[in-house]
């Protein structure tokens, strides 16, 4: 495919799960972008809350992309996913069939308060001492996100090889980037021992094209679960996730 001059720029960093979901997708598909770091909860210039990226972005939130030739913005990471696929006509990760289509829609939904929001509940607390988060809502994130594990197991990874089928979708990358993260070979903040399914697709998914690159930052963190990371270990590794994606972009045709 011919890719138009200037690539998308997808605002955002290398540390955030759904700006992940998204350069992952891009790196996958082999389409260039310009990741330009922006601060998530920052007021200060390049920060997410900064008068310039709320003009674009009203939730002030990461991601969100920017098309140079139009300038047309979009955030959340799902809407940047779907428009994506729509857009380049990807309909093996987003199928065009209405009933298949739906799944992967369902899984979407889903996802937002069963999965990335316990998730945050058990990161947050190692990499945001500072915020004194209170034991029971860190448990209430521990048994949700347990719940979740468990219909995933029992449910949508039960008979498929992925999330909904057997072809590798957008609900995959989305879902991976919050589930996958707190693997033993990465942050290492939960067990996975009880849910067999989700074990076997954690490991089909390590090996979807893309997935070492989209991952530096997390292996340059390394295992939190001990020793929660200094917020400067935090922006080290972003700085090399960062020139690591920028060599890999460069790389493409
Ligand atoms: N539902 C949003 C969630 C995005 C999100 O929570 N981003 C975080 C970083 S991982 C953020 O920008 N936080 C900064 C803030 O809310 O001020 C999406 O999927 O894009």
């Amino acid at each position: 495919m011919n890719h138009p001059s200037k690539p998308v720029i997808l605002y955002g960093i290398p540390f955030s799960q759904p700006v992940r979901a998204v350069f992952w997708l891009m790196l996958y598909k082999q389409l260039p972008f310009d990741l330009v770091p922006i601060n998530p909860g920052s007021k200060g210039d390049n920060g997410s809350r900064s008068p310039a990226y709320l003009a674009k972005n009203p939730g002030g939130t990461i991601p969100a992309i920017e098309e140079p030739q139009t300038g047309f913005v979009l955030a959340e990471a799902h809407a940047i996913l779907c428009y994506l696929s729509n857009k380049h006509g990807w309909d093996d990760v987003y199928p065009s069939d209405p009933q298949q289509r739906a799944k992967v829609d369902w899984y979407l939904h889903y996802h937002h308060r069963n999965v990335r929001d316990a998730s945050i509940g058990l990161v947050a607390p190692k990499i945001r001492k500072d915020l004194n988060i209170p034991d029971i809502i860190q448990q209430s994130a521990r048994s949700t996100f347990t719940r979740a594990m468990r219909t995933l197991d029992t449910g949508w990874l039960a008979q498929s090889r992925y999330l909904t089928g057997d072809r590798l979708t957008l609900a995959d990358f989305a879902a991976y980037m919050e589930i996958g993260q707190l693997q033993p070979c990465f942050t290492n903040l939960f067990d996975f021992e009880p849910y067999p399914h989700v074990r076997r697709w954690l490991e089909t998914m390590q090996q979807v094209a893309g997935h070492d690159d989209a991952h530096v930052v997390l292996t340059e963190l390394g295992d939190i679960s001990v020793e929660a990371p200094a917020l400067e270990t935090i922006k080290q590794a972003n700085f090399r996730a960062l020139a690591a994606l920028k060599a890999r972009v460069a790389q493409m045709g």
